[in-house]
């Protein structure tokens, strides 16, 4: 529109003046259209928002310039300059400078200690005239930017150019985290998915400010990571899956390309090899990690609880002992998971020392350990976190043994649950979860509900197991529009969160699924906006 009026005025000018030279000044450009940031649907919801009623707009004129001593920024620059350039049809370039640009450009920047930002929060400050990002870590501007996309029409997510306006409402945002880990769990054991798919899960938990990202990466059906020292892992181990057919395992390799994207997006990878039971894939694969001496079938149901490795053997803790040294050289992370649950056949009086012995071998490898809420009954050395899932009293024993806590109530955060009785897909073992059902709750007042402290809590996780997901869209459906709700939980606190409010910001992400390609389950509880 301003252009082609632009390029009007000049031809009319050059009519009039047909010789000669001329100044044409085109900064007439249309004024900001007037935008309430207040009204704006940020999932999860910001700290605090102080709107300004004007807005900042896009133009051809628009950079994004980045301070030039921090290389993190340029390369932030260059993903916000990617995230927009498609459908805006702009072609914004990143530019490193010294000093603060002047008007109707982008500002990324790093501003040291400020306070209450911590290593996640940012802080938005939207003008007319400008847009500066600022955090006190590389890991906030990235949070940041999450904030602007979500700022922008829906149609920012597609990849041709699209119809503009491109304005982003003004006011401020001071944004950080209630919680420091906030994660989805995908169980690629019951039934494997790409690195294609697990890429694909990770773009769409970012966008929404997680920044962990667990993988079951064995069980019963399935063993899913090469072991170089022992190939038959996944040879063998690695072959079937849930209902049988093929299953299929990350190599090396491929696995640290995972870790790597999953770094570019702020999201830190948890390994989980599940000990001593769901190992069924290992008992097939290596008969001396059984007391008998003999291999296993491999299992194809989706039973639990009927497997244990021989906690009595030296074989055995010498084989944990090369899969953690081999997982903790792919992991940069701070940990390794143990699992631990559901260990059935394994007697108490074995599954303590195993637990405590794998315990040592974690440490060993410069890692620490996290496990399910069982792993509680062992010892807890400073610094494991217990996951959990169900035991609440087992949650408890391991705070008062020094263990810190990932929450993953199963009747809350559990995203394998149906969400009603017609959901086609998903288990009921811990109840239906609707939308609301899996929003409404929080972790600390659920951990205070049994004489836990906030401070135990390192944050929540939703678990996708898949004995019933089978594929990418199937994973979509179970997890959208649940784990926004889960994210929220982790980021925004307790006050800031209300359903009836909650609803009507999810209920306008409808569109942004829809752009984005996802195949989320249309709640009758949330109000989808057309
Ligand atoms: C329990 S939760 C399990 C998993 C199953 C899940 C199904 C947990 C630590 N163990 O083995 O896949 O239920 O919902």
């Amino acid at each position: 529109m301003t252009k082609h009026f632009c390029s009007l005025a000049i031809r009319y000018a050059a009519v009039l003046f047909t010789a000669g030279f001329l100044l044409v000044s085109c900064t007439n450009e249309p004024p900001p259209t007037p935008k309430d940031l207040a009204q704006e649907a940020i999932i999860p919801r910001p700290v605090s928002l102080e709107a300004t009623g004007s807005s900042f707009r896009l133009t051809e004129k628009t950079k994004i310039y980045v301070q030039a001593i921090y290389p993190d920024l340029e390369q932030l620059g260059q993903e916000l300059a990617d995230m927009l350039n498609p459908a805006t049809g702009l072609e914004i370039s990143v530019k490193k400078t010294d000093k603060v640009p002047g008007a109707g450009h982008i500002y990324l920047a790093l501003v040291g200690d400020e306070a209450g930002l911590g290593q996640e929060g940012y802080q938005l400050e939207i003008t007319e005239k400008q847009l500066t990002l600022t955090a006190n870590q590389s890991a906030g501007i990235f949070y940041g930017i999450q904030t602007l996309r979500q700022l922008l029409p829906a149609s920012i997510e597609l990849g041709e150019k699209q119809e503009g306006p491109w304005e982003i409402a003004s006011g401020t945002i001071v944004d950080y985290p209630s919680y420091r880990h906030r994660g989805a769990m995908l169980d690629v054991a019951r039934h494997f998915f790409s690195v294609e798919d697990v890429k694909r899960y990770i773009d769409l938990i970012a966008l929404y400010k997680m920044n962990v990202l667990h993988l079951h990466l064995s069980d019963d059906q399935g063993w899913r990571i090469e072991i170089k020292s022992w190939p038959r892992l996944t040879e063998i181990g690695g072959s079937t899956k849930v209902g049988g057919g093929e299953g299929g395992f990350y190599t090396q390799e491929q696995y640290k390309d995972i870790v790597q994207y999953a770094a570019d997006h702020y999201i830190t990878i948890i390994p989980e090899i599940d000990m001593p039971g769901h190992t069924n894939a290992a008992l097939a694969s290596y008969a001396e990690l059984n007391c008998d001496g003999q291999a296993r079938k491999l299992y194809t149901g989706t039973e639990v609880g009927f497997s244990t490795f021989c906690t009595a053997k030296d074989t055995v803790y010498a084989f944990i002992d090369d899969v953690f040294r081999e997982l903790a050289a792919l992991t940069p992370g701070p940990y390794l998971h143990i699992g631990g649950d559901e260990s059935h056949v394994t007697p108490m009086e074995d599954y303590i020392p195993f637990i405590n012995r794998v315990q040592d071998i974690v440490a060993a490898h410069g890692k620490e350990v996290a496990g399910w809420d069982e792993i509680a009954n062992a010892e807890m050395r400073p610094g494991t976190a217990v996951q959990l899932w169900a035991g609440t009293e087992n949650a408890k024993m391991g705070v008062e043994k020094g263990a810190m806590l990932i929450m993953s109530p199963a009747s809350k955060a559990y995203i394998d649950m149906k969400y009603d009785s017609t959901t086609e897909l998903g288990l009921s073992w811990a109840g239906y979860i609707e939308v609301d059902t899996g929003y409404i709750w929080d972790p600390a007042a659920m951990a205070a509900a049994e004489g836990v402290d906030k401070n135990a809590i390192l944050g929540v996780e939703a678990p996708l197991w898949t004995e019933t997901v089978t594929n990418i869209k199937e994973l979509e459906y179970m997890t959208f529009p649940r784990i926004p709700g889960i994210a929220e939980i982790g980021w925004t606190p307790p006050a800031l969160r209300q359903w009836d409010e909650y609803k009507q910001r999810l209920g306008r992400q409808k569109a942004r699924f829809e752009a984005l390609g996802v195949n989320y389950y249309a709640s009758p509880k949330v109000p989808w906006a057309e």
